[in-house]
């Protein structure tokens, strides 16, 4: 038994790649952080769409706050170890009749971390097969897949890997209840389809790295969460002040613009400016 996770559920990361419908949240914890984002949204509309993106958790401090949960990084632990980076928390939110498509990919195709990472997606509504749940090809973890390089959705100029050959049929959908967690190997061939029903889909997703781990292009930059930090692979981030002030822009951009090679952002290509989410303002 893990700090959280059964002996069961440890094996079948082993040889799935994920584990699922891990409870985390009470259903008042869902409720208030649905109601901050909510109220974000209203409130600032014009910055939604960069600042829920790439490293979120160094904008708003209960994406911050969410990624530190006890019981979120009990299961990590019992997966990765007690040293943790968090290297990412984002948004991924698809409205209803949304069209946004992950399509089928590896997180880690472009830039290795050894020992592997993790990502976990919280749930904050429901995640169905109608509004575009998670899913996975079970034992894919076990090495990259070859890939073309696609523009994500979007994310215009960035580009994200996408596998070239899948057995669809061997799918399974990641269906999880608000406050529910799923956490997969970074290897792991996953995607999720366009949002076909009346009700929105709202998750966040967090990136958690071995605090030994290294990566084969780049530095990479996270917040130490859990443990101890003897290594000093990765580069420190600062936790971010209350609300989205421009200290944290302006530390979010400076860490964005330091390690720019991390798994979000991939390689430099020869020639190529690094350009990322930002204020456009
Ligand atoms: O949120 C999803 O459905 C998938 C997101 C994803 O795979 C990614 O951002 O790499």
């Amino acid at each position: 038994m893990g700090k959280l996770l059964t002996d069961e559920q440890i094996a079948g990361f082993h040889a799935n790649g994920f584990v699922t419908r891990i409870p985390v949240l009470t259903p008042a914890e869902v409720a208030e952080l649905v109601a901050r984002t909510e109220a974000f949204e209203a409130e600032r509309p014009q910055d939604v769409s960069w600042a829920f993106d790439i490293k979120c958790n160094l904008l708003l401090d209960w994406v911050y706050e969410l990624g530190r949960h006890e019981r979120l990084l009990d299961a990590v632990e019992d997966l990765i170890g007690p040293d943790i980076l968090m290297t990412n928390g984002v948004y991924r939110n698809k409205n209803p009749g949304s069209a946004v498509d992950y399509g089928w990919h590896q997180d880690s195709a472009r830039i290795q971390v050894d020992p592997t990472f993790v990502i976990c997606y919280v749930a904050l509504s429901p995640a169905t097969s109608e509004n575009g749940c998670l899913r996975a090809i079970p034992g894919t973890q076990d090495r990259v897949r070859p890939f073309s390089l696609t523009e994500g959705p979007g994310q215009r100029k960035r580009l994200v890997a996408r596998v070239i050959d899948v057995d669809e049929s061997q799918a399974v959908d990641l269906v999880l209840e608000p406050g529910e967690a799923a956490i997969f190997h970074s290897n792991l061939v996953h995607g999720s389809a366009p949002n076909l029903s009346q009700s929105r889909r709202m998750a966040l997703l967090y990136d958690y790295t071995p605090a030994a781990a290294r990566q084969n292009v780049g530095r990479g930059s996270g917040q130490l969460v859990r443990g101890v930090d003897h290594w000093n692979h990765f580069g420190h981030e600062p936790v971010p002040e209350p609300g989205l002030t421009e200290g944290n822009v302006l530390r979010r951009r400076e860490i964005l613009g330091t390690y720019h090679e991390n798994v979000l952002m991939g390689p430099r290509l020869p020639g190529e400016t690094v350009t990322f989410p930002d204020r456009p303002y």
